[in-house]
């Protein structure tokens, strides 16, 4: 199966992935990774950082004359602000970050220690790995965007979400409009408002978190499986956004709301033509049923946090000392929800592309697209 790990600090001198169980013959172009590490940097709120650092992977192994062999594929990315060595101790621990548990756990006083990892810098592993999950996944025609609902209070109109099921057209126009945006929010009137919340919130010294939400297509019904719960598929995709730092929550579908309206409201009808096969009526179900695709768009909203490093910070206490003290004030983003809706798609590839191994053998592209052909096939003829 696919798997992968990460290495690096903040400030240290780069950032290391490893690809594990990756298929062979597949074209990777490191132009487009870069283009995922730099819509990583980008959104309003972002902090001082991303203006120093220029993302570009560099792939040391698993590649010869740029398609991947089947061996583990090494990933690079450095950091231009690298200064990990000369930065000072940290004892004042900041509210909602790792600082004060990892402290505790680690057994070290120094909370720079626990910070320069438990940083979101990682995520730009975490970015490159998805984007080679995604250059698999686009040979199957599976495309993934992402988008933000909300920043703070303000959300942007998304009504009429999961009643229909979304048209190709209507996916790339959520795309086109999202990466044309500051805030990858399609609703401009919103995404104006959103940033009068960000300047607000970073005038008074605070940050703000909300809402992204991903979507998937292209996918057949199987991926994933319900006959043991840690292979579900929409398990696996809960955790792997669960994980991704400040965020608190992941819904799939109509998620919450599910849980109050009625079974006749909540799930969506089957309908057959020769034509399309199966197919929903409606999405409340976010594309999963059973923890396997369903054959619809998967949609899936994380909901993150507000970033814990404030301008004006909250009370602490010294981990060393014991006193009362203000929380350490470190260069941070006011918001950061546009990097986390892109972090979540690479979550969320990496997940899908591992399903995809999984269902249809992952040795070889050659291999792989024989059996998903086969199972379309399949599928035709049911
Ligand atoms: C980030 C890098 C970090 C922070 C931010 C995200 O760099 P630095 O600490 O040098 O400014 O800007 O991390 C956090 C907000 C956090 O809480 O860890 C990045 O590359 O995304």
């Amino acid at each position: 199966m696919l798997r992968y790990m990460t290495a690096g600090e903040s400030h240290g001198e780069g950032l290391v992935a490893i690809i594990d169980g990756f298929p062979s013959g597949v074209a990777i172009d490191t132009v487009k990774i870069n283009r995922e590490l730099k819509r990583r940097m980008l959104g309003y709120g972002r902090g001082g950082r991303m203006k120093i650092e220029d993302d570009a992977v560099n792939i040391m192994s698993g590649l010869r004359k740029k398609r991947t062999i089947g061996g583990p594929l090494a990933l690079v990315i450095k950091n231009r602000d690298s200064k990990i060595d000369f930065l000072p101790s940290i004892t004042k621990a900041r509210p909602g970050h790792a600082d004060l548990a990892g402290a505790l756990k680690f057994n070290d006083p120094d909370i720079r220690n626990v910070l320069e990892r438990a940083s979101a810098r990682e995520t730009a592993a975490r970015v490159a790995v998805g984007a080679c999950a995604r250059i698999l996944l686009a040979e199957f025609d599976v495309d993934i965007l992402s988008h933000v609902v909300s920043i703070g209070t303000v959300m942007a109109d998304t009504s009429g979400r999961g009643k229909a099921c979304l048209a190709p057209t209507e996916f790339y126009k959520i795309r086109t409009l999202a990466e044309r945006s500051d805030l990858r929010c399609v609703d401009p009137k919103k995404e104006a408002l959103m940033k009068k919340e960000i300047d607000k919130a970073a005038r008074d010294g605070d940050t703000l978190g909300g809402i992204a939400e991903v979507i998937v297509r292209g996918l057949k019904p199987g991926l994933g499986t319900y006959v043991q719960w840690d292979r579900r598929l929409d398990g696996r995709l809960a955790r792997a956004c669960m994980a991704i730092p400040a965020v608190k929550g992941v819904e799939i579908g109509a998620g919450f709301k599910l849980a109050g309206i009625r079974g006749s409201e909540a799930h969506d009808d089957i309908r057959y033509e020769k034509k399309k096969g199966f197919y929903h009526g409606s999405n409340n179900a976010g594309g999963l049923e059973g923890g396997m695709t369903n054959g619809e768009n998967i949609i899936l909203r994380v909901a993150m946090k507000p970033i814990a490093t404030l301008a004006k910070p909250l009370q602490s206490v010294d981990i060393v000392t014991k006193k009362t003290v203000r929380a350490q004030v470190e260069r941070s983003d006011t918001c950061a929800v546009p990097a986390c809706g892109v972090i979540a798609e690479a979550a969320v590839s990496f997940e899908i592309a591992d399903a995809m191994v999984e269902k249809f053998g992952g040795d070889s592209l050659t291999e792989m697209l024989r059996n998903y052909q086969g199972y379309v096939n399949q599928m035709r003829d049911f």
